[in-house]
């Protein structure tokens, strides 16, 4: 309790929803970092951060920077509270189990993909920031 009058703050109030998110988070921009914010303000949060191979196997290319440096990253804000490798597509519903996630959160370039978690948990999926891709983002590199 942070108050006299019983109201509790919103860190105690929010501390026992339990929120999980995926992704690569690769070249970390501001469109991984106001996703993850948004998925915050909803309860504590742990991500998933894609394995190398795995993004291998989504995007066709590996990551600009390893999964040990992409993870180190992402558990550095201030907004997630844990992180763990997400080795496989197949295992999100054990990793949802393992953490008993209450929410999990998608951008919506994921829309409908994982409504089949919703007998589990609350799927939420959050409008993506627009005009801001690491894809994007490489070409723009590499065209300098
Ligand atoms: N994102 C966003 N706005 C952007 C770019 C990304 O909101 N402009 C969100 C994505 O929707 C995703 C998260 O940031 O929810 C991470 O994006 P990626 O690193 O591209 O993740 P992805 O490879 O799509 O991995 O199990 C699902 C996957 O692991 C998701």
């Amino acid at each position: 309790m942070d108050s006299i009058n019983g109201l509790l703050g919103k860190s105690e109030q929010l501390s026992f929803i339990k929120v999980i998110t995926f992704g690569t988070f690769d070249v970390f921009h501001v469109g991984h970092l106001n996703i993850l914010e948004r998925a915050a303000a909803m309860g504590n949060l742990i991500v998933g951060v894609s394995s190398d191979d795995l993004s291998f196997q989504k995007k066709g290319r590996y990551p600009v920077y390893n999964q040990n440096d992409r993870m180190r990253i992402v558990a550095a804000l201030s907004c997630v509270e844990g992180v763990f490798l997400e080795q496989s597509l197949e295992l999100k519903g054990d990793y949802i189990r393992n953490y008993a996630a209450d929410i999990l959160v998608m951008g919506d370039d994921w829309k409908g993909k994982f409504d089949n978690f919703s007998n589990t948990c609350k799927v939420v999926y959050l409008p993506r920031t627009p005009s801001i891709s690491t894809t994007k983002i490489i070409e723009i590199v590499k065209s300098i």
